[in-house]
């Protein structure tokens, strides 16, 4: 059998999740293998080890013809407005979230060079006020009321779509919120849990947006990022759900994280004044069943709410001296 060279686009690089998978995706094919693009330039110093281009996924030229030229095997399309920050420009976030997307994939259906496969992920913001919250299953009721819930759900069927009618073999998964510490947040509902160790660490004082009980789906990066690979190195027989997996790590409320940060870092200040994004985490799961994710490709999370507080308060800590 013939083993094909990976070569890999990633959009929106520069992103939370973007920095730390380009650089586990260079640990693996080699840094001149993974071509980073981003709308902004590259902020770390990892990004900068490889090739970076800027580029805008909503101008489909200039994109079709970085495809041709660097041949790309894969496609990791992470450029997207997150929650928050879609709210506040529903017209963007349609475009760069849908417009975006469609791009990806019409460019990866007819490049001139086989793109194998296409990974965009999915949140369990594609799911709403009516869908089962305790554990959210795989197939349900999906009713988002953020456009950005909106823009995922239409991505997860176009997903489907495209490999159904046309062989695209693209790959998603329903993140829950997640917790990194070497890039920001890019404005969601969920960013007050990386917030609240920057926070601590550095005035003992923390005000979160949302409520004490507010329960929600979360994942420590490795866990995405290991995740992430492996959906994407699986064999594509294995492979039943094409608009995005359940992907289950931690579910805590802003109370139990900052109990938690107490028991081992020690006392802090807290108050709460929940805004406008507490009305979305309402709309959102408190946890999820990710049983097919586990059947179909083994998926196991590693990290619970102790061990990834644990790791974030050492790494906080040297970060910001
Ligand atoms: P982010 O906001 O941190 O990064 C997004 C990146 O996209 C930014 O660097 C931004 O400059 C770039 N971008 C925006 N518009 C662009 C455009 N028109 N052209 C090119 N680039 C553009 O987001 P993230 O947290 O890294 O999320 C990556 C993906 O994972 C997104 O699809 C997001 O919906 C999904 N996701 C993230 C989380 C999370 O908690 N971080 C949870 C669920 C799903
Ligand atoms: C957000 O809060 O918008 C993201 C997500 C869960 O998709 N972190």
């Amino acid at each position: 059998m013939q083993i094909r060279k990976e070569k890999i686009l990633v959009t929106g690089a520069c992103g939370q999740l973007g920095t730390e998978l380009v650089e586990e995706l260079r640990k693996i094919y080699g840094e001149v293998q993974v071509l980073a693009t981003d709308l902004i330039d590259p902020r770390s110093e990892s990004l900068k080890s490889g090739p970076f281009e800027k580029i805008n996924v909503l101008d489909k030229n200039g994109l079709g013809q970085l495809v041709n030229r660097f041949q790309p095997t894969q496609i990791y399309h992470l450029a997207a407005i997150l929650s928050a920050a879609a709210e506040k420009n529903p017209t963007l976030a349609w475009d760069v979230n849908i417009a975006g997307f469609m791009n990806v994939l019409d460019i990866s259906k007819t490049a001139s060079e086989k793109v194998f496969k296409v990974y965009s992920p999915s949140s369990i913001a594609a799911f709403g006020p009516h869908t089962p919250k305790n554990p959210t299953p795989q197939h349900t009721i999906t009713d988002p009321t953020t456009v950005y819930g909106i823009t995922k759900l239409v991505g997860e069927r176009l997903a489907d779509y495209y490999f159904i009618n046309y062989g695209l073999d693209v790959r998603s998964i329903r993140y829950p919120g997640l917790i990194s510490y070497k890039t920001p947040p890019g404005g969601g509902t969920t960013d007050y849990a990386v917030d609240i160790f920057y926070k601590v660490v550095q005035d003992k004082s923390f005000t979160s947006f949302l409520g004490p009980d507010t329960a929600l789906p979360m994942m420590y990066m490795p866990d995405a990022l290991r995740g992430t690979l492996e959906l994407m190195e699986a064999e594509a027989s294995r492979i039943t759900i094409r608009s995005a997996y359940n992907l289950n790590g931690m579910s805590f409320t802003p109370q139990q994280l900052a109990d938690e940060i107490r028991s081992q870092f020690g006392d802090f200040e807290l108050k709460y004044a929940p805004d406008f994004r507490q009305q979305i985490a309402d709309s959102w799961p408190n946890d999820l069943d990710d049983s097919v994710a586990r059947k179909d490709w083994g998926w196991k999370h590693q990290f619970g709410l102790k061990e990834m507080v644990a790791d974030m308060l050492k790494n906080v800590g040297i970060l910001v001296g």
